[in-house]
Formats: C-alpha cells, sequence, structure tokens
C-alpha cells in the first residue's frame, strides 16, 4: 500500500495496481462508512466496543491515578467521548478537577461530545474542543499547554488498523508533536478465539460488509469511478483469521473484473481486494512496538479479551 503520507488517491493507485491489491482503511470513515461503524458497534458480535467500554469503567479508578494531577487529557478522534467520560469523571472524582481536550474532523461530533460531557457533570470550563487532524491538533494543543503533562487517550483500539511501520510512524509523530511531558492511553484488542474473531467481522446482520463495501466504493470514487448498486453486488465479502499474522483480514472478491486503463489498473474476475485488517495484539507484539516507536509501558489493565496500556516516551 502507499505510505500514509502520500495522498488518499495515491495510496488507492499504489494500492490497486500492485500485486497484492489493498485500499488504505482510512477511506472506510465518510458520512457513510461512520454511520455504519456506530451500528457495527451495537452488533451482538462485535465485542470490542461492548468490552473496552467494560474495562475503562473497572479500571477508571487505577487509569486516573495514572494520569500525574494537573495533566491535560487530550483525546485523539474523541467522537461523542461517550468512553473517555469514564476516564474524565475518576479523574475529577480524584483530582477534584480534570482538564479535557477534544479533538475531532468533524464539528458536529464535537459539540455533542461538549453535551455529553457536561451532561456527565464536567465543567464546562474545563472542556475545550479543537476541530483538526490529530497531529496539527497536538501542536495546537501544546502551544495552548506549554508546560503541563499531555495524557493522549486514542481509544477504539484503532492501533489495530495500522501496520507497524504505520504505528511505529503515529507514535513517533505524537511524540515529535508535544514532547516528553507527555503519556499515551490506548486500548489495544487482544489475540483470541478465532471463532469469535471471524464472527465479530462477518456479523449475521451483515452491516460490516455493507461498511467494507461502502469503502471500497469511496476508493474508486476518488478515482472519478462511480459504482453502479449491480457491481457492488458483484463484490463477494470474505472475511479471514490469519494466524500466523494474528490479524483479521477483510477482503472483497470481485466476480466482474474491474478495468480502468487510464490508471493501469486491472482487477480480474476471482481477485481479492483487501479492504481493512483488524490486528490483535499478544503482550510481546505489543511490547515490540512500543519499544520501537521510543516509548515504554509503563501500566497495563489487561485480561484475555483486552488490554489498555499506559505510554511513557523514553527520554
Ligand atoms: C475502528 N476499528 C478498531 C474497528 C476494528 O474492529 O478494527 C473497525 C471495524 N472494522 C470492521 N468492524 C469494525
Amino acid at each position: 500500500m502507499g505510505k500514509s503520507f502520500d495522498s488518499p488517491k495515491v495510496q488507492v493507485l499504489k494500492g490497486l495496481q500492485g500485486l497484492l491489491k489493498e485500499i488504505p482503511c482510512s477511506l472506510l470513515y465518510d458520512d457513510r462508512g461512520s454511520e455504519l461503524y456506530e451500528k457495527i458497534t451495537e452488533l451482538e458480535e462485535y465485542y470490542p466496543f461492548r468490552v473496552e467500554e467494560q474495562r475503562l469503567k473497572e479500571h477508571a479508578r487505577n487509569i486516573s491515578a495514572s494520569i500525574p494531577e494537573g495533566s491535560v487529557i487530550v483525546e485523539l478522534g474523541c467522537g461523542t467521548a461517550r468512553k473517555s467520560s469514564i476516564v474524565l469523571s475518576a479523574v475529577q472524582a480524584h483530582y477534584k478537577r480534570c482538564r479535557f481536550v477534544g479533538i475531532d474532523v468533524s464539528s458536529s461530533f464535537l459539540q455533542e461530545a461538549h453535551t455529553n460531557l457536561v451532561e456527565e457533570g464536567i465543567a464546562p470550563d474545563c472542556i475545550e474542543m479543537v476541530e483538526c487532524e490529530y497531529m496539527e491538533g497536538l501542536k495546537k494543543v501544546r502551544t495552548m499547554y506549554p508546560t503541563a503533562n499531555l495524557c493522549i487517550m486514542w481509544l477504539g483500539s484503532s492501533v489495530g488498523n495500522f501496520t507497524d511501520e504505520c504505528a511505529i510512524q503515529f507514535f513517533r509523530d505524537i511524540h515529535a508533536a508535544v514532547g516528553t511531558h507527555s503519556q499515551i492511553f490506548l486500548c489495544a484488542d487482544m489475540w483470541k478465539d478465532t471463532a469469535k474473531l471471524y464472527s465479530a467481522y462477518y456479523d449475521k446482520k451483515g452491516v460490516t460488509e455493507l461498511f467494507i463495501k461502502n469503502g471500497m466504493r469511496c476508493a474508486l470514487a476518488l478515482l472519478g469511478h462511480n459504482t453502479t448498486p449491480s457491481e457492488e453486488d458483484a463484490w463477494i465479502y470474505e472475511v479471514v483469521v490469519n494466524e500466523d499474522l494474528r490479524r483479521v483480514e477483510m477482503y472483497l472478491k470481485f466476480t466482474n473484473e474491474l478495468l480502468l486503463p487510464e490508471y493501469n489498473i486491472h482487477v480480474r474476475s476471482g481477485e481479492r481486494v483487501l479492504v481493512e485488517v483488524s490486528r490483535k495484539f499478544t503482550v510481546g507484539d505489543f511490547n515490540r512496538l512500543a519499544n520501537e516507536a521510543g516509548f515504554h509501558i509503563d501500566v497495563a489493565w489487561r485480561d484475555s479479551m483486552w488490554g489498555m496500556q499506559m505510554l511513557i516516551p523514553f527520554k
């Protein structure tokens, strides 16, 4: 796949011109994709969302105690802040005060997040929202708070959708944007029973299939190719739980060929395009990743289903 610093269109081109075809998973989250993802989080089979919320509730007190007093809690892609509010309430109870900055590209999410946090009892004058891409947002927050410890929350196990190379670069970019007075608090899904993984990504209602097809539609639209419903019906959704790479792979198999000669793209009938991967970590996998990115794991809360970790940059 193209590198994440390529434009989305270049990433799509590189991904579809290669031998093993793929598209960048960042394209899954247009408005329709975000709506479908919300529906995925409500599916019976999709355990990650619920488990993460439960674990945050169980460990909120200990998590808050690992965030130094006076820290600014910054959430990347805060959405409606439903999960971060669990930690924020605990921080407020622990220190009698908490300061929060939500970063998101969606202004409607930021407004909703603000309302939700106030409803949860977070003092309105302690909440700020920054409508931005992540790194730009982090640089702004560092300018707003030049000396405070920044606790950067990255929830939702999104690290699972990154390759090692991209995740390492992402952590390094965070470090470069905010410096050493910072920590990252994130959740990562752990490797588990393959049948459980398969059904989480191949749900009976077919919502994940629609989500994946929507991503492919967005990718092709970037190349000026608007797909028809019958073209999309000919894409078969396939899920592979790859035990060697410890990841769930979500493919679309094309049963009709796709020819875009102006871009040198030819997806043959029967060929699969990898649309998304969701990695599931072991403790060792995650330790290696953090280490290579220049962070060490300070505290972790883990069980066989889920893992949450606090990362601190090496001095
Ligand atoms: C956002 N991310 C952590 C989800 C996951 O589980 O990898 C995206 C997703 N794709 C299909 N279902 C959910």
